[in-house]
């Protein structure tokens, strides 16, 4: 099958797979993909077709359809000003909170804005009408796998924004679907199958809505693991309620508010990671609250197939970069089912040794490397203190090196993860935080925000004491595959990124008191002092990726056979 034929094919099957049974087509030729798909379907009574030469006229039977069903109904449109004529329906639909489906076929990204015929600028054409809109990716040869997960996602989540399945608030959606050519099919059609098929017994993608409280199993229970990746704090704090309730292992991200779980397990990323042992330790369920954001072996496990993954957000958002949930919801499933015996304690028994190995390497090195330093800054400090953590290594050595705590209020920029304005965000937490706050993040990320440091005239500076593990530069990218020996010629000047700057003058000239630490026992020192200050402790990149790697080494033999 040609890439703009399986497409259409595997659109048209998962709208109907998610409750679509009216569909409406105005004619063109970008559009053939879907309107052959839509045809073909017809013929085996999956939907009923209605096609309408004026796109206005069809895009107000949608809507008609739509409003009497209470079903999601598409519309197709080729490009150009056809797509427009959807516009006043798309605005009654908005405005009176109808499932109005906009598909409109588009050029592909290199025809655009360049005197194409039948090319306008499409995306985005209905503004703030749509409760989600989106540009749709061009179908390629060679990634049918992953296209089709992408797709099939796509349209559950499109159904699932116009019926409102998450928000409470249905209404129109626009997906802007680029087309290259051949758009004409070269084989008659046949089974979806392979790389193409859909989840069994022809269920949606993805389901929508209040998840269904758990039910026994004739074979014993799910095996569930919690996820808690970044979310508000009630939701993080209600997720580890709920997992404790249930006996299920957390594996939770610092910000998550889930680290007061008694099943919060250390190093979460670690145990993941291994690949021996989570084959014998696979849940059979994921439930993931909020974001997860840090750590590649959780979002390995959250593309796996073989796992059911249910997400559960604040509403509207959706949380499926891997395009595999099951179930999405904007609430916690209620406590209920049957116990899985033992596979908390399981978890807990590999963290725990995973722990002790974890240690033993850190309690090694002598004097103080940026691992040491995470998992020691969160256990040094006093109960109840904000700990706000900076993007790139910081976060993620706290994630996978400190033993989670659930007396530390501890924030982090993960929305979108940047490494600007750390400074400024621990400074505004800081003022309003009834306690002591402490902030840890890179050198970089540290540099970015220097103005940060400065408070207004007469205004008094918080008790913030930011920690700042100083390898000069952006180290990260070490331990990731710019750091590969293969780019090493230009790894320092476009990676590495060395500024050579003494953060201690630095932060001393912004009148901050400073100083530099080099082991444990001044570290515990410098944290007890206040704030505000500056601690530079200083590492190096070459070490920490190095360290990284250990880990991952002692990981697999403490877990192994
Ligand atoms: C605003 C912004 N610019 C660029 C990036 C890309 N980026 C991610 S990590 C990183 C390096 C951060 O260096 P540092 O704060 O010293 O932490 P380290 O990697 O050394 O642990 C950069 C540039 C980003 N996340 N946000
Ligand atoms: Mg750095």
């Amino acid at each position: 099958m040609n890439p703009s034929t399986a497409f259409g094919r595997v659109l048209v099957d998962e709208l109907v797979r998610g409750g679509v049974s009216d569909a409406v087509l105005a004619p063109g030729s970008r559009s053939a993909p879907l309107a052959l798909a839509l045809a073909d379907a017809e013929r085996h009574g999956r939907l009923r077709l209605h096609v309408r030469i004026d796109e206005r006229a069809a895009a107000f039977l949608a809507l008609g359809l739509a409003k009497a069903s209470g079903r999601p109904v598409p519309v197709v449109t080729t490009s150009g000003t056809a797509a427009a004529h959807l516009h006043a329906a798309v605005l009654e639909a908005d405005a009176s909170g109808v499932p109005l489906l906009a598909l409109t076929c588009d050029r592909p990204p290199e025809l655009r804005g360049t005197g194409a015929n039948q090319t306008i600028e499409q995306v985005g054409l209905y503004g703030r009408a749509v409760r989600w809109g989106a540009d749709v990716g061009v179908p390629e040869n060679g990634r049918e796998a992953a296209q089709n997960r992408y797709w099939r996602s796509l349209v559950a989540r499109a159904l699932l924004t116009a019926t409102g399945a998450l928000s409470g608030a249905p209404g129109p959606v626009h997906l802007n679907l680029a087309l290259r050519d051949p758009l004409l099919p070269d084989e008659e059609p046949g089974e979806l199958d392979g790389p193409w098929a859909g989840r069994s017994d022809g269920r949606p993608w993805t389901v929508g809505g209040p998840p269904p409280s758990p039910r026994p199993e004739s074979h014993g229970a799910p095996r569930t693991l919690v996820v808690v990746g970044d979310a508000p704090p009630a939701l993080g704090r209600a997720a580890a309620s709920l997992a404790d309730a249930c006996h299920w292992p957390v594996v939770a991200e610092p910000s998550s508010g889930a680290w007061i779980s008694d099943g919060a397990v250390r190093g979460g990323a670690l145990l993941l990671g291994a690949p021996g042992w989570l084959d014998a330790q696979r849940p059979d369920r994921v439930l993931v609250v909020g974001r997860p954001t840090l750590s590649r072996p959780v979002s390995a496990l959250l593309a796996d197939l073989d796992v059911r993954v249910e997400t559960v957000t604040a509403s509207p958002r959706w949380a499926d970069a891997a395009h595999n949930a099951e179930h999405v919801s904007a609430v916690l499933p209620a406590v209920g089912g049957p116990l899985a015996e033992g596979w908390r304690a399981a978890w807990q028994a590999a963290a725990g040794r995973v722990g002790t190995a974890v240690d033993a390497l850190l309690d090694g090195q002598s004097g103080l490397t940026a691992g040491r330093l995470a998992r020691d800054v969160v256990a040094a400090l006093p109960p109840g203190s904000l700990l706000v953590l900076g993007s790139s290594t910081p976060v993620r050595d706290v994630d996978r090196l400190a033993v989670p705590r659930g007396d530390l209020r501890i924030m982090a920029n993960r929305g979108v993860a940047g490494i600007d304005g750390t400074i400024s965000t621990a400074v505004g937490a800081a003022l309003v935080h009834d306690g002591p706050a402490f902030a840890l993040m890179g050198d970089l990320t540290f540099l970015h925000d220097l103005t940060g440091l400065l408070g207004g005239d007469g205004e008094r500076m918080p008790d913030l004491t930011v920690v700042v593990p100083d390898n000069d530069g952006g180290g990260i990218f070490a331990q990731l595959e710019p750091g590969e020996e293969r780019h090493a010629r230009d790894y320092r000047r476009v990676f590495g990124t060395p500024h050579g700057r003494d953060l201690v003058a630095v932060a001393a000239a912004l009148g901050w008191a400073a100083e530099v630490v080099t082991s444990p026992g001044e570290l515990r020192t410098a944290l007890s002092l206040g704030g505000p200050r500056v601690v530079v402790v200083r590492t190096d990149q070459r070490a920490e990726a190095e360290l990284a790697a250990a880990l991952r080494a002692a990981t697999a033999r403490v877990l192994g056979p």
